[in-house]
Protein backbone atom coordinates (compact mmCIF):
# COMPACT_ATOMS: atom_id res chain seq x y z
CA UNK A 1 0.00 0.00 0.00
CA UNK A 2 1.52 3.35 -0.88
CA UNK A 3 1.84 6.29 1.96
CA UNK A 4 -1.71 8.25 1.72
CA UNK A 5 -1.85 12.01 2.32
CA UNK A 6 -4.31 14.49 2.38
CA UNK A 7 -1.58 16.73 0.56
CA UNK A 8 2.07 16.89 -1.09
CA UNK A 9 3.82 19.87 -1.57
CA UNK A 10 7.12 19.41 -3.72
CA UNK A 11 9.50 22.35 -2.25
CA UNK A 12 10.72 23.36 0.95
CA UNK A 13 11.86 26.74 -0.03
CA UNK A 14 9.36 29.92 1.20
CA UNK A 15 6.65 28.99 -1.63
CA UNK A 16 6.41 25.78 -0.66
CA UNK A 17 6.61 26.78 3.19
CA UNK A 18 3.63 29.01 2.96
CA UNK A 19 1.07 26.56 0.78
CA UNK A 20 2.33 24.10 3.84
CA UNK A 21 1.45 26.77 6.73
CA UNK A 22 -1.96 27.61 4.32
CA UNK A 23 -2.47 23.88 4.59
CA UNK A 24 -2.24 23.64 8.46
CA UNK A 25 -4.35 26.51 8.95
CA UNK A 26 -7.29 24.79 6.74
CA UNK A 27 -6.95 21.21 9.13
CA UNK A 28 -4.91 19.26 6.25
CA UNK A 29 -2.09 18.03 8.99
CA UNK A 30 -1.81 14.91 7.01
CA UNK A 31 0.98 16.03 4.97
CA UNK A 32 4.31 15.71 2.99
CA UNK A 33 6.74 18.70 2.08
CA UNK A 34 9.19 16.60 -0.25
CA UNK A 35 12.42 18.64 -1.01
CA UNK A 36 15.23 17.21 -3.21
CA UNK A 37 17.69 19.19 -1.75
CA UNK A 38 19.42 18.12 1.75
CA UNK A 39 17.80 21.13 3.74
CA UNK A 40 14.80 23.50 3.72
CA UNK A 41 15.20 27.04 2.57
CA UNK A 42 15.08 26.71 -1.76
CA UNK A 43 17.11 29.59 -3.22
CA UNK A 44 18.31 30.74 -0.23
CA UNK A 45 19.60 27.42 0.56
CA UNK A 46 21.11 26.31 -2.24
CA UNK A 47 22.48 29.64 -3.28
CA UNK A 48 25.74 30.47 -1.11
CA UNK A 49 27.84 32.42 -3.06
CA UNK A 50 30.10 35.30 -2.16
CA UNK A 51 27.73 38.66 -2.60
CA UNK A 52 24.32 37.19 -1.90
CA UNK A 53 22.21 39.66 -0.69
CA UNK A 54 18.38 40.02 -1.31
CA UNK A 55 17.39 42.94 -4.01
CA UNK A 56 14.09 43.73 -2.39
CA UNK A 57 14.41 45.33 0.71
CA UNK A 58 14.03 43.06 3.47
CA UNK A 59 10.90 44.41 5.57
CA UNK A 60 9.04 43.47 2.12
CA UNK A 61 10.64 40.41 1.35
CA UNK A 62 9.41 38.32 4.22
CA UNK A 63 5.89 36.85 5.15
CA UNK A 64 3.59 40.09 6.08
CA UNK A 65 2.38 37.67 9.04
CA UNK A 66 5.64 36.75 10.36
CA UNK A 67 7.65 40.07 10.08
CA UNK A 68 11.39 39.76 11.37
CA UNK A 69 12.77 42.40 12.99
CA UNK A 70 15.98 41.68 13.40
CA UNK A 71 17.49 42.22 9.35
CA UNK A 72 20.93 43.32 9.79
CA UNK A 73 20.84 45.73 6.87
CA UNK A 74 17.58 46.93 4.78
CA UNK A 75 18.71 44.08 2.15
CA UNK A 76 19.71 41.35 4.07
CA UNK A 77 22.56 39.06 3.27
CA UNK A 78 21.48 35.56 1.94
CA UNK A 79 22.80 33.80 5.22
CA UNK A 80 19.77 35.67 7.21
CA UNK A 81 17.28 34.65 4.61
CA UNK A 82 18.35 31.00 5.60
CA UNK A 83 17.95 31.70 8.75
CA UNK A 84 14.63 33.34 8.10
CA UNK A 85 13.34 30.18 6.52
CA UNK A 86 14.16 28.02 9.12
CA UNK A 87 12.63 30.29 12.05
CA UNK A 88 9.69 29.83 10.11
CA UNK A 89 10.06 26.01 9.38
CA UNK A 90 10.14 26.18 13.43
CA UNK A 91 7.41 28.41 14.35
CA UNK A 92 5.25 26.76 12.24
CA UNK A 93 5.56 22.93 13.06
CA UNK A 94 6.61 22.34 9.71
CA UNK A 95 10.19 20.30 10.14
CA UNK A 96 8.12 16.93 11.10
CA UNK A 97 6.06 17.30 7.85
CA UNK A 98 9.34 17.85 5.60
CA UNK A 99 11.70 15.31 3.81
CA UNK A 100 15.08 16.12 2.30
CA UNK A 101 16.72 14.27 -0.77
CA UNK A 102 13.42 13.55 -2.16
CA UNK A 103 13.72 14.06 -5.57
CA UNK A 104 10.18 14.08 -7.15
CA UNK A 105 10.28 12.51 -10.81
CA UNK A 106 6.40 12.53 -11.50
CA UNK A 107 2.89 13.01 -10.18
CA UNK A 108 -0.32 11.20 -12.20
CA UNK A 109 -3.83 11.92 -11.37
CA UNK A 110 -5.72 8.60 -10.73
CA UNK A 111 -9.24 9.12 -11.97
CA UNK A 112 -10.85 5.66 -10.51
CA UNK A 113 -9.32 6.79 -6.92
CA UNK A 114 -9.42 10.21 -7.38
CA UNK A 115 -6.00 10.83 -6.12
CA UNK A 116 -2.14 11.70 -6.99
CA UNK A 117 0.24 9.32 -7.08
CA UNK A 118 3.71 10.77 -6.91
CA UNK A 119 6.54 9.02 -7.47
CA UNK A 120 10.35 9.81 -5.57
CA UNK A 121 13.27 8.39 -6.91
CA UNK A 122 14.30 5.65 -5.19
CA UNK A 123 11.45 5.44 -2.47
CA UNK A 124 7.84 3.65 -2.82
CA UNK A 125 5.21 6.23 -4.83
CA UNK A 126 3.07 7.58 -2.06
CA UNK A 127 -0.56 9.11 -2.68
CA UNK A 128 -2.04 12.42 -1.68
CA UNK A 129 -5.83 13.92 -2.24
CA UNK A 130 -4.25 17.17 -3.40
CA UNK A 131 -1.07 17.91 -5.10
CA UNK A 132 0.95 21.39 -4.56
CA UNK A 133 3.59 21.88 -6.52
CA UNK A 134 6.41 24.85 -5.23
CA UNK A 135 9.45 24.78 -7.12
CA UNK A 136 10.05 28.21 -7.81
CA UNK A 137 11.25 29.79 -10.78
CA UNK A 138 14.77 29.77 -10.84
CA UNK A 139 15.96 26.42 -9.48
CA UNK A 140 16.85 24.47 -12.65
CA UNK A 141 20.65 25.70 -13.33
CA UNK A 142 21.62 26.45 -16.77
CA UNK A 143 25.13 24.91 -17.79
CA UNK A 144 25.98 26.45 -21.32
CA UNK A 145 27.06 23.87 -23.92
CA UNK A 146 29.83 25.34 -25.06
CA UNK A 147 32.34 23.68 -27.07
CA UNK A 148 35.18 22.26 -25.18
CA UNK A 149 33.26 22.83 -21.50
CA UNK A 150 34.05 19.27 -20.44
CA UNK A 151 37.62 19.13 -21.04
CA UNK A 152 38.47 22.22 -18.93
CA UNK A 153 41.56 21.30 -16.44
CA UNK A 154 40.67 24.06 -14.00
CA UNK A 155 37.43 24.21 -11.36
CA UNK A 156 34.32 24.84 -12.37
CA UNK A 157 31.81 26.24 -10.10
CA UNK A 158 28.13 27.51 -11.10
CA UNK A 159 26.75 29.95 -8.75
CA UNK A 160 24.21 27.45 -7.53
CA UNK A 161 26.37 24.86 -6.16
CA UNK A 162 29.38 26.85 -4.80
CA UNK A 163 32.32 24.90 -3.35
CA UNK A 164 33.10 26.97 -0.15
CA UNK A 165 36.29 24.99 0.38
CA UNK A 166 37.70 26.29 -2.95
CA UNK A 167 39.90 29.45 -2.21
CA UNK A 168 40.01 31.80 -4.95
CA UNK A 169 42.85 33.98 -3.51
CA UNK A 170 45.50 34.18 -6.15
CA UNK A 171 43.70 32.80 -9.04
CA UNK A 172 43.15 33.66 -12.88
CA UNK A 173 39.23 33.55 -13.06
CA UNK A 174 37.00 34.04 -15.46
CA UNK A 175 32.97 34.44 -14.97
CA UNK A 176 30.59 34.09 -17.58
CA UNK A 177 27.24 35.91 -17.67
CA UNK A 178 26.45 39.42 -16.08
CA UNK A 179 22.81 38.81 -14.74
CA UNK A 180 21.39 39.79 -11.30
CA UNK A 181 23.64 37.23 -9.68
CA UNK A 182 26.64 37.96 -11.64
CA UNK A 183 26.37 41.81 -10.24
CA UNK A 184 26.41 40.55 -6.88
CA UNK A 185 29.28 38.07 -7.20
CA UNK A 186 31.72 40.16 -9.98
CA UNK A 187 33.32 42.60 -6.83
CA UNK A 188 34.01 39.82 -4.64
CA UNK A 189 35.55 37.44 -7.44
CA UNK A 190 37.27 41.04 -7.91
CA UNK A 191 38.43 41.22 -4.48
CA UNK A 192 40.21 37.71 -4.43
CA UNK A 193 41.41 36.96 -8.05
CA UNK A 194 44.84 37.75 -9.05
CA UNK A 195 43.03 38.60 -12.63
CA UNK A 196 39.11 38.58 -13.29
CA UNK A 197 37.76 38.21 -17.01
CA UNK A 198 33.69 38.64 -16.66
CA UNK A 199 32.48 37.10 -20.52
CA UNK A 200 29.12 39.56 -21.11
CA UNK A 201 26.80 38.71 -23.32
CA UNK A 202 24.51 41.08 -22.58
CA UNK A 203 25.12 44.37 -20.68
CA UNK A 204 22.17 45.12 -17.80
CA UNK A 205 20.39 47.69 -16.22
CA UNK A 206 22.03 48.56 -12.80
CA UNK A 207 20.67 51.29 -10.45
CA UNK A 208 22.22 52.17 -6.60
CA UNK A 209 21.25 50.04 -3.98
CA UNK A 210 20.04 52.05 -1.14
CA UNK A 211 21.73 49.62 1.44
CA UNK A 212 22.39 50.27 4.98
CA UNK A 213 22.80 48.41 8.15
CA UNK A 214 19.59 48.51 10.44
CA UNK A 215 20.85 50.39 13.96
CA UNK A 216 20.11 48.07 16.77
CA UNK A 217 17.57 50.58 17.95
CA UNK A 218 15.35 50.38 14.90
CA UNK A 219 15.49 46.51 15.48
CA UNK A 220 14.32 47.46 18.88
CA UNK A 221 11.57 49.82 17.68
CA UNK A 222 10.53 47.25 15.29
CA UNK A 223 10.37 44.18 17.64
CA UNK A 224 8.70 46.44 20.95
CA UNK A 225 5.34 48.16 18.20
CA UNK A 226 5.61 45.84 15.27
CA UNK A 227 3.33 48.63 13.65
CA UNK A 228 6.70 50.69 12.62
CA UNK A 229 7.76 47.49 10.68
CA UNK A 230 4.33 47.38 9.27
CA UNK A 231 4.96 51.16 8.10
CA UNK A 232 8.67 50.55 6.61
CA UNK A 233 7.09 47.66 4.81
CA UNK A 234 4.21 49.45 3.07
CA UNK A 235 6.45 52.18 2.16
CA UNK A 236 8.81 49.55 0.19
CA UNK A 237 6.43 47.81 -1.14
CA UNK A 238 4.70 50.62 -2.43
CA UNK A 239 7.84 51.91 -3.42
CA UNK A 240 8.07 48.56 -5.47
CA UNK A 241 4.78 49.00 -6.61
CA UNK A 242 5.19 52.13 -8.59
CA UNK A 243 8.03 51.10 -10.02
CA UNK A 244 6.75 47.95 -11.91
CA UNK A 245 3.42 48.80 -13.01
CA UNK A 246 4.49 52.61 -14.29
CA UNK A 247 7.77 51.77 -15.64
CA UNK A 248 6.98 48.27 -16.46
CA UNK A 249 3.21 47.21 -16.65
CA UNK A 250 1.92 50.47 -18.28
CA UNK A 251 5.09 51.48 -20.27
CA UNK A 252 2.76 52.75 -23.05
CA UNK A 253 1.12 54.90 -21.17
CA UNK A 254 4.00 56.57 -18.85
CA UNK A 255 6.78 55.40 -21.13
CA UNK A 256 8.41 59.08 -18.95
CA UNK A 257 9.02 56.85 -16.25
CA UNK A 258 10.67 53.79 -17.77
CA UNK A 259 12.73 56.39 -19.39
CA UNK A 260 13.64 58.35 -16.09
CA UNK A 261 15.11 54.75 -15.09
CA UNK A 262 17.14 53.99 -18.00
CA UNK A 263 18.62 57.92 -17.60
CA UNK A 264 18.85 57.23 -14.02
CA UNK A 265 21.16 54.18 -14.55
CA UNK A 266 23.19 55.98 -17.10
CA UNK A 267 24.41 58.35 -14.76
CA UNK A 268 25.17 56.11 -12.43
CA UNK A 269 27.70 54.18 -14.77
CA UNK A 270 28.48 57.46 -15.75
CA UNK A 271 29.33 58.45 -12.00
CA UNK A 272 31.71 55.21 -11.61
CA UNK A 273 32.98 54.95 -15.23
CA UNK A 274 35.20 57.42 -16.81
CA UNK A 275 36.51 55.79 -19.96
CA UNK A 276 33.56 56.22 -22.27
CA UNK A 277 34.39 53.00 -24.09
CA UNK A 278 33.78 50.65 -21.61
CA UNK A 279 30.76 52.56 -20.57
CA UNK A 280 29.26 51.98 -23.82
CA UNK A 281 30.01 48.24 -23.42
CA UNK A 282 28.26 47.94 -20.60
CA UNK A 283 25.30 49.98 -21.61
CA UNK A 284 22.29 47.97 -22.25
CA UNK A 285 20.69 48.63 -26.08
CA UNK A 286 16.99 47.24 -24.42
CA UNK A 287 14.60 49.04 -22.76
CA UNK A 288 14.82 49.31 -18.92
CA UNK A 289 12.43 46.35 -17.50
CA UNK A 290 12.77 43.82 -20.46
CA UNK A 291 15.22 41.87 -17.59
CA UNK A 292 14.70 42.00 -14.22
CA UNK A 293 16.41 45.16 -12.77
CA UNK A 294 19.62 44.83 -10.98
CA UNK A 295 20.85 47.01 -8.07
CA UNK A 296 24.21 47.16 -6.71
CA UNK A 297 27.52 50.30 -5.56
CA UNK A 298 30.19 48.76 -6.95
CA UNK A 299 29.66 46.46 -9.87
CA UNK A 300 30.43 49.25 -12.80
CA UNK A 301 33.02 50.31 -10.85
CA UNK A 302 34.25 46.86 -10.15
CA UNK A 303 35.44 47.08 -14.34
CA UNK A 304 37.69 50.01 -13.45
CA UNK A 305 40.23 48.10 -11.24
CA UNK A 306 43.23 46.70 -12.85
CA UNK A 307 42.58 43.61 -12.72
CA UNK A 308 39.16 43.20 -14.12
CA UNK A 309 38.60 43.15 -17.91
CA UNK A 310 35.65 43.01 -19.29
CA UNK A 311 35.42 40.92 -22.65
CA UNK A 312 32.65 41.27 -25.16
CA UNK A 313 33.76 39.46 -28.17
CA UNK A 314 31.87 36.23 -28.16
CA UNK A 315 33.42 33.00 -26.65
CA UNK A 316 34.23 30.29 -29.84
CA UNK A 317 35.16 27.89 -27.48
CA UNK A 318 37.02 26.35 -23.78
CA UNK A 319 40.48 25.20 -24.06
CA UNK A 320 42.18 22.65 -21.15
CA UNK A 321 43.50 26.41 -19.95
CA UNK A 322 41.48 29.24 -21.02
CA UNK A 323 38.54 30.68 -22.54
CA UNK A 324 39.13 31.45 -26.60
CA UNK A 325 36.88 34.17 -27.96
CA UNK A 326 36.20 34.14 -31.70
CA UNK A 327 38.86 36.21 -32.84
CA UNK A 328 41.18 33.38 -31.74
CA UNK A 329 42.31 35.25 -28.64
CA UNK A 330 42.76 32.98 -25.58
CA UNK A 331 42.39 33.90 -21.87
CA UNK A 332 44.67 31.75 -20.20
CA UNK A 333 42.37 30.69 -16.56
CA UNK A 334 42.95 28.42 -13.69
CA UNK A 335 38.62 28.99 -12.46
CA UNK A 336 35.41 29.06 -14.20
CA UNK A 337 32.45 30.66 -12.84
CA UNK A 338 29.82 29.95 -14.38
CA UNK A 339 26.92 32.56 -13.49
CA UNK A 340 24.97 31.40 -16.28
CA UNK A 341 21.30 31.50 -14.67
CA UNK A 342 18.36 29.28 -14.85
CA UNK A 343 16.27 27.09 -17.51
CA UNK A 344 12.75 28.42 -16.75
CA UNK A 345 10.78 27.27 -20.29
CA UNK A 346 12.28 24.12 -21.20
CA UNK A 347 12.67 22.40 -18.05
CA UNK A 348 11.47 24.32 -15.07
CA UNK A 349 7.84 24.63 -15.86
CA UNK A 350 6.63 22.06 -14.65
CA UNK A 351 9.78 20.90 -12.41
CA UNK A 352 8.38 17.67 -12.29
CA UNK A 353 6.51 15.48 -15.07
CA UNK A 354 2.58 15.89 -14.26
CA UNK A 355 0.04 13.93 -16.12
CA UNK A 356 -3.74 15.12 -15.59
CA UNK A 357 -6.98 13.98 -16.32
CA UNK A 358 -7.01 12.24 -19.87
CA UNK A 359 -3.28 11.77 -19.66
CA UNK A 360 -2.96 15.38 -20.14
CA UNK A 361 0.88 16.04 -19.58
CA UNK A 362 1.13 19.29 -18.06
CA UNK A 363 4.50 20.46 -19.65
CA UNK A 364 4.06 18.84 -23.16
CA UNK A 365 0.60 21.04 -23.19
CA UNK A 366 2.23 24.20 -22.00
CA UNK A 367 4.69 23.55 -24.81
CA UNK A 368 2.29 22.43 -27.75
CA UNK A 369 -0.24 25.19 -26.54
CA UNK A 370 0.43 28.09 -24.56
CA UNK A 371 1.64 28.63 -21.33
CA UNK A 372 -0.85 29.49 -18.81
CA UNK A 373 -2.56 29.00 -15.28
CA UNK A 374 -5.39 30.71 -13.84
CA UNK A 375 -4.99 33.03 -11.30
CA UNK A 376 -1.67 31.45 -11.70
CA UNK A 377 -2.24 28.49 -9.64
CA UNK A 378 -4.63 25.78 -11.32
CA UNK A 379 -5.16 24.44 -14.99
CA UNK A 380 -7.72 22.81 -16.43
CA UNK A 381 -7.79 18.60 -16.77
CA UNK A 382 -5.57 18.77 -13.36
CA UNK A 383 -8.05 18.21 -10.52
CA UNK A 384 -7.06 19.01 -6.88
CA UNK A 385 -3.65 20.41 -8.53
CA UNK A 386 -2.43 23.78 -7.38
CA UNK A 387 0.89 24.93 -9.16
CA UNK A 388 2.36 27.60 -7.40
CA UNK A 389 5.43 28.50 -9.63
CA UNK A 390 3.38 29.01 -12.92
CA UNK A 391 2.78 31.54 -15.71
CA UNK A 392 1.52 34.82 -15.09
CA UNK A 393 1.49 34.06 -10.83
CA UNK A 394 5.00 36.51 -10.17
CA UNK A 395 2.87 39.40 -8.93
CA UNK A 396 4.82 42.16 -8.15
CA UNK A 397 8.88 42.29 -7.43
CA UNK A 398 8.71 40.48 -4.16
CA UNK A 399 8.36 36.82 -4.47
CA UNK A 400 6.43 36.60 -1.34
CA UNK A 401 3.76 39.24 -2.27
CA UNK A 402 3.00 36.22 -4.99
CA UNK A 403 3.32 33.46 -2.23
CA UNK A 404 1.03 35.44 -0.14
CA UNK A 405 -1.86 35.69 -3.15
CA UNK A 406 -1.74 32.07 -3.67
CA UNK A 407 -2.08 31.66 0.36
CA UNK A 408 -5.39 33.51 -0.12
CA UNK A 409 -6.22 31.55 -2.96
CA UNK A 410 -5.95 28.34 -1.48
CA UNK A 411 -8.18 29.96 1.33
CA UNK A 412 -10.99 30.72 -0.20
CA UNK A 413 -10.89 27.65 -2.72
CA UNK A 414 -9.83 24.49 -0.03
CA UNK A 415 -12.50 26.24 2.13
CA UNK A 416 -15.52 26.09 -0.55
CA UNK A 417 -14.71 22.07 -0.98
CA UNK A 418 -14.57 21.70 2.88
CA UNK A 419 -17.86 23.22 2.73
CA UNK A 420 -19.10 21.64 0.53
CA UNK A 421 -17.89 18.23 1.62
CA UNK A 422 -16.87 17.82 -2.09
CA UNK A 423 -13.80 15.61 -2.84
CA UNK A 424 -12.22 17.64 -5.95
CA UNK A 425 -11.84 21.20 -7.59
CA UNK A 426 -10.95 21.90 -11.28
CA UNK A 427 -10.91 25.19 -13.11
CA UNK A 428 -13.41 25.41 -15.55
CA UNK A 429 -11.61 25.78 -19.32
CA UNK A 430 -13.72 28.65 -19.52
CA UNK A 431 -12.25 30.35 -16.50
CA UNK A 432 -8.36 29.84 -17.38
CA UNK A 433 -9.61 30.88 -20.90
CA UNK A 434 -10.59 34.25 -19.86
CA UNK A 435 -7.72 34.88 -17.49
CA UNK A 436 -5.56 34.30 -20.41
CA UNK A 437 -7.13 36.55 -22.69
CA UNK A 438 -7.05 39.01 -20.00
CA UNK A 439 -3.35 38.62 -19.13
CA UNK A 440 -2.56 38.93 -22.61
CA UNK A 441 -4.80 41.78 -23.40
CA UNK A 442 -2.86 43.39 -20.03
CA UNK A 443 0.36 43.12 -21.62
CA UNK A 444 0.11 44.73 -24.57
CA UNK A 445 0.50 48.13 -22.59
CA UNK A 446 3.84 46.68 -20.74
CA UNK A 447 7.40 46.80 -22.31
CA UNK A 448 7.70 43.19 -23.20
CA UNK A 449 5.45 44.65 -26.02
CA UNK A 450 5.22 47.84 -26.29
CA UNK A 451 9.33 48.45 -25.52
CA UNK A 452 12.47 47.59 -27.05
CA UNK A 453 13.00 44.20 -25.92
CA UNK A 454 14.09 42.12 -28.81
CA UNK A 455 18.29 42.20 -27.66
CA UNK A 456 17.45 41.52 -23.90
CA UNK A 457 17.72 37.67 -23.95
CA UNK A 458 15.36 38.17 -21.34
CA UNK A 459 14.30 34.63 -19.37
CA UNK A 460 10.91 36.43 -18.30
CA UNK A 461 10.18 35.43 -22.23
CA UNK A 462 9.54 31.84 -23.40
CA UNK A 463 9.99 29.83 -26.38
CA UNK A 464 6.87 31.67 -28.04
CA UNK A 465 7.76 34.73 -27.73
CA UNK A 466 5.62 35.83 -24.77
CA UNK A 467 6.59 37.18 -21.42
CA UNK A 468 4.59 34.79 -19.67
CA UNK A 469 6.12 35.08 -16.08
CA UNK A 470 4.72 38.49 -14.22
CA UNK A 471 1.13 38.76 -14.00
CA UNK A 472 0.82 41.92 -15.29
CA UNK A 473 -1.71 43.61 -12.93
CA UNK A 474 -1.21 45.48 -9.77
CA UNK A 475 -0.63 42.98 -6.65
CA UNK A 476 -3.65 45.04 -4.95
CA UNK A 477 -5.43 43.24 -8.52
CA UNK A 478 -3.87 39.93 -7.29
CA UNK A 479 -4.88 39.90 -3.57
CA UNK A 480 -8.22 40.91 -4.41
CA UNK A 481 -8.89 38.29 -6.84
CA UNK A 482 -7.33 35.35 -4.56
CA UNK A 483 -9.91 36.88 -2.00
CA UNK A 484 -13.10 36.82 -4.26
CA UNK A 485 -12.60 35.17 -7.14
CA UNK A 486 -16.03 33.83 -8.49
CA UNK A 487 -16.20 30.33 -7.55
CA UNK A 488 -18.31 28.93 -10.17
CA UNK A 489 -14.75 28.94 -11.99
CA UNK A 490 -14.49 25.89 -10.11
CA UNK A 491 -16.49 22.73 -11.03
CA UNK A 492 -16.25 21.32 -7.26
CA UNK A 493 -17.97 18.02 -6.40
P1 LIG B 1 20.28 35.37 -15.47
O1 LIG B 1 19.69 36.68 -15.14
O2 LIG B 1 19.50 34.45 -16.35
O3 LIG B 1 21.71 35.65 -16.11
C1 LIG B 1 22.45 34.65 -16.75
C2 LIG B 1 23.63 35.27 -17.43
O4 LIG B 1 24.42 34.25 -18.05
C3 LIG B 1 23.24 36.25 -18.52
O5 LIG B 1 24.11 37.34 -18.50
C4 LIG B 1 23.43 35.40 -19.78
O6 LIG B 1 23.68 36.16 -20.93
C5 LIG B 1 24.64 34.60 -19.41
N1 LIG B 1 24.77 33.39 -20.21
C6 LIG B 1 24.00 32.27 -20.17
N2 LIG B 1 24.42 31.37 -21.07
C7 LIG B 1 25.49 31.93 -21.70
C8 LIG B 1 26.35 31.50 -22.73
N3 LIG B 1 26.21 30.30 -23.32
N4 LIG B 1 27.34 32.33 -23.13
C9 LIG B 1 27.48 33.54 -22.56
N5 LIG B 1 26.70 34.01 -21.58
C10 LIG B 1 25.70 33.22 -21.16
O7 LIG B 1 20.60 34.55 -14.13
P2 LIG B 1 21.13 35.08 -12.75
O8 LIG B 1 21.50 33.90 -11.95
O9 LIG B 1 22.13 36.15 -12.91
O10 LIG B 1 19.88 35.79 -12.10
C11 LIG B 1 18.64 35.10 -11.93
C12 LIG B 1 17.74 35.82 -10.99
O11 LIG B 1 18.19 35.64 -9.64
C13 LIG B 1 17.61 37.28 -11.09
O12 LIG B 1 16.77 37.71 -12.08
C14 LIG B 1 17.07 37.67 -9.72
O13 LIG B 1 15.67 37.50 -9.68
C15 LIG B 1 17.71 36.71 -8.83
P3 LIG B 1 22.46 36.68 -21.87
O14 LIG B 1 21.77 37.71 -21.04
O15 LIG B 1 21.60 35.45 -22.09
O16 LIG B 1 23.09 37.15 -23.07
Amino acid sequence: MAEQYDAVVVGAGFGGMGAAIQLKRLGLENLAILEREDDLGGTWHVNRYPGLAVDIASVTYSYSFEPNPRWSRLFAPGAELKKYAEHVADKYDLRRHMSFGALVNGARWDEDESHWVVSVEGRPDITAKYLLTATGFLSQPHRPDISGIDDFAGKIIHTTAWDDTYDMVGTKTAVIGTGATAVQLIPELARAATELTVYQRTPIWVVPKLDVPIPSTVQKLFSRIPFTQRIARAVSSGILEVIMVSAVLHYKQVKLVNKAAAAFSRAFLRSQVGDAALRKQLTPDYDFGCKRPTFSNNYFRTFTKDNVHLETTSIDHIASDGIVTSDGRKTEIDTLVLATGFNLWDVNFPAIEVIGREGRNLGKWWRDNRFQAYEGVSVPYFPNFLTLASPYSYSGLSYFTTIESQMQHMDRLFGEVKRRGADTFEVTEEANAEFLDRMTENLADSVFYGGSCQTARSYYFNQHGEAAILRPTSTRNAFVEAKRFPLEDYSIS
